[in-house]
């Protein structure tokens, strides 16, 4: 931890302090130790920032998948998984041109894996369900960066384990930078005003352990729970030193859809979405992110006054609803913004970010249709009912091969009653349009993950620029994690 994030922490526990008399151990993290969170008004955790060892060149990364205890509620543990801590990882931070070293030891009890969530890399790099981390082994995959600066994440991809390795908390945020992004007057100084926020709605036991389900209820809808957890916190509370404030959103939740404002409904500046910065920042209100997307966002505080980023939980239930057991939770408190007495003052937002290249979608070389669909009744309790184009997802069958240096348009097809957030890896796409309408400003930038409504057609923009592999495929999937555990995926190759 450098100096300027440890003064970071100490102000955000003099906050908590002066709010709750919360301990204020525990809110920058990388400890082993069982965490002190109370019920209420408790500092926002601030994962650390991890940036490696440069070892001949290659920064390199050492990342220990391991078992610990975490406590979110007053009095009851919760057993969890994290990367080189308790709960969730360390906020990576890595440099688009270089290269990386992933050191990934496992001592879980079980095999995992970790995927690059959002990058560019060779199939055998993308820690997809292809590159198993078997317990007491070290997987050590190495790639250059080739993004561009935004927020990514790494998490479980395990076959047909997704879902409960990443509730459980294998799941971590990802900082890339790069030059023409550090260029911009925006807010930029990680955990002073720039902040990442990875939300997760969790259920408990009476105990204090997790309640992941396995039902068919939450099958069909994902599994949500009612309480939020931000970067692992409960009713977090950050004091800001600063008039603007940066917030990276990443929706970590395994499948609930949120849509996200400030209480007093102010309006905001996104100035990126998936993959990178958008084009100019889009000013509005609202923002909605499903499992597996990120935005980014500024809001000013010069007013003084306390707010709250609020997250109305939306989408995707629809008529699945009335077959969920569960009551659902429509409002959560994502987050109370307390702006310090003394602040760094504001300076003019930039008005242009960056400039993305044209694709004329007419080079496009091939169109390929990808319809999702939830077949119902016994198909669905035999557990085959989660397809894409029919068929559900099948290690050993490769679905789709793309041939290197070519543009393609994916027209991505929903037949089922709920929204699906469809994922792809490898690349970052452009959305062409829904339903033949332009996509809204906050989605014309970079994207690797797509809402996809009932009875919707999208379609993509995709080039694959590099990396063939004659065997090794990538995947595409619902980013509902129980979802893809129960199929709703498939494999593409990239070859020569
Ligand atoms: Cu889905």
């Amino acid at each position: 931890m450098n100096r300027r994030n440890l003064l970071g922490a100490v102000a955000l526990g003099g906050g908590a302090l002066a709010i709750g008399g919360i301990a204020s151990r525990g809110i920058v993290g990388g400890e082993d130790r069982p965490l002190s969170l109370g019920s209420s008004a408790n500092s926002l955790r601030i994962p650390k920032l991890y940036s490696g060892e440069k070892v001949d060149g290659v920064r390199t990364f050492d990342l220990n998948l391991r078992h610990g205890v975490s406590r979110f509620l007053d009095g009851v543990d919760t057993k969890t998984i994290g990367i080189n801590q308790p709960y969730l990882g360390p906020t990576l931070e890595m440099h688009a041109g270089e290269t990386v070293r992933m050191n990934v030891s496992s001592d879980l009890s079980e095999t995992a894996t970790v995927h690059w969530h959002g990058f560019h890399l060779p199939a055998a790099a993308d820690g997809g369900p292809h590159q198993p981390i078997a317990p007491s082994s070290t997987w050590s995959p190495s790639f250059e960066v080739k993004q561009r600066a935004s927020i990514f994440w790494y998490h479980s991809h395990a076959h047909r384990r997704s879902g409960p390795q990443v509730y459980q908390g294998l799941a971590g945020a990802i900082y890339v930078r790069d030059a023409e992004s550090e260029r911009l007057d925006l807010p930029n100084d990680y955990g002073v005003d720039d902040i990442p926020l990875i939300v997760q709605d969790r259920a408990f036991n009476r105990d204090g352990s997790f309640a992941y389900s396995t039902s068919m209820p939450d099958i069909m809808t994902g599994m949500t729970g009612e309480t939020l957890l931000v970067n692992g916190t409960i009713d977090p509370v950050f004091e800001a030193q600063t008039d603007l404030l940066r917030l990276r959103l990443l929706n970590g939740s395994n499948a609930r859809f949120y849509r996200f404002g400030f209480g007093d409904g102010r309006s905001f500046e996104q100035i990126a979405s998936d993959g990178g910065l958008l084009e100019q920042p889009y000013r509005t209100d609202k923002l909605v992110l499903a499992p597996g997307e990120r935005a980014q966002i500024i809001i000013d505080l010069s007013d003084g006054s306390p707010i709250a980023l609020m997250a109305d939980s939306i989408g995707g239930m629809g008529m699945m609803g009335m077959m969920g057991t569960r009551s659902d939770r429509q409002r959560f408190t994502v987050l109370n913004i307390s702006p310090a007495a003394q602040r760094r003052r504001a300076t003019p937002m930039p008005s242009r970010l960056i400039t993305l290249p044209r694709i004329d979608p007419a080079v496009a070389v091939k169109t390929r249709r990808f319809v999702l669909n939830m077949g119902m009744g016994m198909r669905m309790m035999r557990g085959g009912g989660f397809t894409i184009n029919g068929q559900s997802m099948d290690m050993q069958r490769i679905d789709e091969t793309v041939k290197v240096g070519t543009t393609e348009i994916w027209q991505v097809e929903n037949a089922s009653m709920m929204a699906h957030p469809f994922h792809i890896h490898d690349v970052q796409f452009r959305i062409i349009d829904r339903d033949g309408q332009m996509p809204g400003k906050g989605e014309q930038g970079l994207k690797d993950t797509v809402v996809v409504a009932p009875r919707e057609v999208v379609r993509l923009l995709l080039q694959f620029t590099d990396y063939p592999d004659p065997q090794l495929p990538y995947m595409y999937h619902c980013h509902i994690l129980e979802h893809e555990d129960a199929g709703m995926m498939g494999q593409f190759l990239v070859t020569s």
